[in-house]
């Protein structure tokens, strides 16, 4: 029969993989870094990793412009190292899911190379979004829509047309109506899962269905970029039948899973996307747009909660990945950002559903101020240095006194890693009793373990001081206390058993989450 459904409540943790280990010291982390640092992740006791995009690429935004997405890309590896990746994971009983990009490729990809030297109106254009321009001999783009990393999401050819980008130019969006390019999300799909994978995350899940006659939008309104993720561009069904595609390849390969990556303002929009034959979660960006405050915090999660509910779906939980500040900076940096951060570690965490960790938060990082030359986001090209997402980007520190603290045997890491960082190493941190790393380690090592996460999916609300919050999970189990207000305040009854500071006479400080049975 179906194996029971191990995403529901899993923590997986997202590996940013030129970040993480480099093996092969060009100051990049790579596929055989991950395998050497895979006891680390053992330890903190994740359930799954989401490996972000390894394949072949022109790293143009670093690597979600894919040339060949059957392929490991030699900046990271081979197949052959993924392989042994995916044996040694298993064999800690960790299991791996891989990023798919399946709304546009890299401008290297060769369809879109014969796309460029194919006529206008050929089938190689057909893979893309290619139209003539508007206005006098059509140099005009042929809508008024804007790309994500700023300035018009198309760029003209020689011949004259446009094709449309919804990110960088080096990334043309693929055209969802054409049978071939479906054919090939399938291939590489299948690709995938007969190496072995446990899953995917499917990158701008809700982009793929553009409205056929691609109208103009309201460009005050719609758009990425910081907190107006919201889009009515992709306001349509047309994605439906790509996900239940998607959801097919997958139950060839029972126990696998696809988690979409839909950035949508309001919930009801994105239960749109939650339905029991198509992806089997979606990415709940709520937290991460939520300001540091209990009762803000309380209505996300209960609307966060609401909407998957009532589409049969379970929850997820995520602060933090690559596209978004670290979540301590958000909260306003320094060690009140930090405290911050502990605390909502420790609300996600007791949460029932999917969370999603990003590589570093365990650690307490912070983003780092980066000399305007060393970044390489395509945004802060087109959008300025501050929003380069880079900040948020910076390798892991794993051990020594000094940067690359064991992340590379080559000082020069692809991002300058701070001095600072040599208080903040995993292997610093593993010593710490009182450090974020262990607080992660003990939060998840309770979240798997104790009889007060085994309970249902309810939270039953306290009253609570203003600024503050406690619910209890389910009818008896676990109690989760939150202040976010300016004094201390006294606990729910019950047995301590984690808080993410200490306790101050028995109360729980301010900027601080405590778990109690
Ligand atoms: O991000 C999709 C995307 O929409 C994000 O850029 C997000 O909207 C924005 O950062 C919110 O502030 C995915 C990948 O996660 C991102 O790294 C890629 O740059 C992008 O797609 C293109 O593949």
């Amino acid at each position: 029969g179906p194996r029971p459904s191990w995403w529901r409540n899993a923590v997986f943790y997202q590996v940013y993989v030129r970040s993480f280990a480099d093996s092969d010291a060009d100051g990049v982390g790579d596929l055989e870094g991950i395998v050497s640092r895979l006891g680390y992740l053992e330890l903190l006791g994740v359930d799954a990793l989401w490996l972000t995009p390894f394949y072949r690429s022109p790293m143009a935004d670093h690597g979600y412009d894919v040339a060949d997405p059957r392929d490991v890309d030699p900046m990271f590896g081979t197949l052959g190292d993924f392989d042994v990746l995916l044996t040694e994971a298993h064999k800690r009983g960790i299991k791996v899911t891989v990023d798919v990009v399946p709304n546009h490729t890299s401008n290297q990809h060769a369809w879109f190379k014969s796309a460029m030297a194919a006529a206008p109106g050929s089938p190689e254009r057909e893979r893309y979004v290619f139209r003539d321009g508007r206005g006098p001999d059509g140099a005009e783009p042929p809508n008024n829509w804007v790309s994500v990393f700023g300035g018009p999401a198309w760029t003209q050819v020689p011949d004259g047309q446009w094709y449309l980008h919804l990110f960088a130019p080096q990334q043309p969006d693929l055209n969802w109506a054409d049978a071939e390019v479906r054919y090939d999300l399938e291939r590489t799909l299948r690709f995938w899962l007969e190496r072995g994978v446990d899953g995917f995350r499917i990158d701008v899940a809700h982009g793929m269905a553009k409205p056929p006659a691609l109208p103009d939008m309201d460009v005050s309104t719609a758009g990425f970029g910081g907190d107006t993720v919201d889009d009515p561009r992709f306001d349509n069904d047309g994605v439906h039948e790509i996900h239940q595609m998607i959801r097919k390849v997958l139950d060839e390969h029972p126990g696998t899973m696809a988690v979409g990556e839909i950035w949508v303002n309001d919930e009801e929009r994105l239960a749109r996307y939650l339905r029991p034959d198509e992806l089997h979660l979606a990415f709940n960006f709520r937290l991460v747009l939520t300001h540091f405050d209990a009762d803000a915090m309380r209505t996300s999660i209960e609307r966060s909660l609401a909407v998957p509910r009532a589409a049969g779906a379970p929850a997820t939980w995520t602060l933090s990945n690559h596209d978004v500040w670290r979540t301590a900076s958000r909260y306003g940096g320094g060690p009140a950002g930090v405290r911050r951060a502990r605390a909502m570690a420790l609300v996600e965490l007791a949460l029932p559903g999917a969370v999603y960790l990003y590589n570093g938060e365990e650690l307490g990082l912070e983003n780092v101020e980066l000399p305007p030359g060393a970044m390489q986001d395509p945004r802060a090209r087109t959008q300025g240095p501050e929003f380069s997402r880079d900040a948020a980007r910076v390798p892991m520190p794993w051990d020594g006194d000094l940067p690359p603290f064991g992340f590379s045997r080559n000082p020069r890491t692809w991002l300058p890693m701070p001095a600072a960082w040599a208080d903040l190493t995993v292997e610093r941190q593993l010593e710490d009793d009182g450090s974020t790393l262990t607080l992660y380690r003990r939060a998840v090592e309770l979240r798997k373990s104790h009889p007060a996460f085994r309970v249902g999916d309810e939270l039953e609300w306290y009253g609570a001081p203003a600024g503050c919050f406690a619910f209890r999970r389910g009818k008896d189990g676990l109690i989760c206390a939150l202040n976010t207000s300016a004094s201390s305040i006294a606990l729910p009854p019950g047995e301590l058993l984690l808080s993410s500071s200490p306790l101050v006479d028995g109360r729980l400080p301010p900027d601080a989450t405590a778990w109690l049975v």
